[in-house]
């Protein structure tokens, strides 16, 4: 067996008018119990060190700019407690945080901080951004302004191995990870870039709201209990049905509960075995720490066998797919 302990730290609700160093404070919490419950590698949600931000219409420049992260995370004040602890702790992280660029850029990002060296060992900016430009004009509607805020990640879906977790088997090497953000999740042909590089554990942090009617184009008559119902409900449709089809484990962990008391994020953070089967999940919309001992042999059926890609796959009538 090829054995990782792997947790999901989610975030309940984070207010506009929280202080950076609470909400900083809480994810050192977190992580200190992630590594109490044995975990090597904990992963935060999207967005994870403010409020949502992409949901309001900024009219000041600044504060938009003071939900993004400048410079380098691993020795900004803003972040440099978490991964500084991480290190102590020897836990590895991947957590997401809005970056903006020397050259003055703006993307929706995550980082895998590998602990044992000290270093960030991989960076994903989100490819898949929801959403509009403009608001909404009704003035209650649940806005994401995502493509008003971030460019799309210039990245790529990168496989990475990381050393270190676990004794490296001559015939499997290091563990396989990939890393996407919230919509990604939704789209087959972002697991599938990372299954044909032999993903053993896809990552992914997440802001959904639990009602958006005007966003998912939906009645805004319908109900709400049931439309929160169906959202959760299609969140673990994709990472469950896309965990099976790319053989792999997933892991999610969700900004959830009631922003300023009034924006409904859901919560449901999971571990999803290559099976498609949940292995752990979160039951509340608060602060939680998910654990599961993730055996990556798990993946040997489906990467030999149903999924085999190489044998399998016929690419010849795929063209399609990357030419529209
Ligand atoms: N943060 C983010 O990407 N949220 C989107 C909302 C879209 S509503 C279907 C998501 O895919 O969850």
């Amino acid at each position: 067996p090829r054995i990782i302990r792997i947790a999901a730290a989610q975030v309940g609700a984070i207010h506009r008018s929280d202080a950076r160093q609470n909400t900083l404070t809480r994810l050192i919490s977190l992580l200190d119990e992630a590594s109490s419950k044995g975990a090597q590698i904990v992963l935060f949600p999207e967005c994870t060190l403010t409020t949502f931000f992409p949901r309001y219409l900024f009219t000041d420049d600044a504060e938009l700019e003071s939900y993004f992260e400048h410079g380098d995370v691993l020795t900004s004040e803003n972040t440099k407690p978490l991964f500084d602890r991480a290190k102590e702790l020897g836990i590895d992280v991947c957590i997401g945080f809005a970056e903006a660029t020397e050259e003055g850029d703006h993307y929706n990002t995550c980082v895998y901080y590998h602990a044992a060296s000290g270093s960030i060992l991989s960076k994903y900016r989100k490819i898949h951004l929801p959403g509009d430009v403009e608001p909404f004009p009704e003035p209650d509607a649940v806005n994401q302004l995502e493509k008003r805020y971030f460019k799309p990640g210039n990245l790529g879906f990168k496989a990475f191995r990381v050393p270190d977790l676990m004794d490296a088997t001559p015939e499997h090497g290091e563990p396989i990870f990939g890393m996407m953000i919230c919509n990604d999740r939704r789209w087959a042909e972002a697991w599938r870039c990372l299954g044909l590089q032999g993903v053993e554990v896809v990552f992914t942090g997440f802001n959904t709201p639990g009602f958006a009617p005007q966003m998912w184009g939906a009645s805004v008559d319908v109900d709400p209990q049931e439309a929160r119902a169906e959202a959760i409900f299609h969140h673990k449709l994709v990472m469950q049905a896309h965990s099976y089809t790319n053989a792999c484990f997933s892991v999610s962990a969700a900004r959830c509960g009631l922003d300023d008391g009034k924006y409904d994020l859901i919560g449901g953070s999971t571990i999803v075995g290559p099976n498609g089967k949940i292995i752990a999940e979160s039951k509340t919309e608060e602060d939680e720490v998910i654990v599961a001992s993730c055996d990556l042999d798990l993946c040997l059926p489906g990467k030999t066998r149903t999924f085999d890609f190489g044998r399998h796959r016929r690419i010849e009538h795929y063209g399609i797919l990357a030419s529209q």
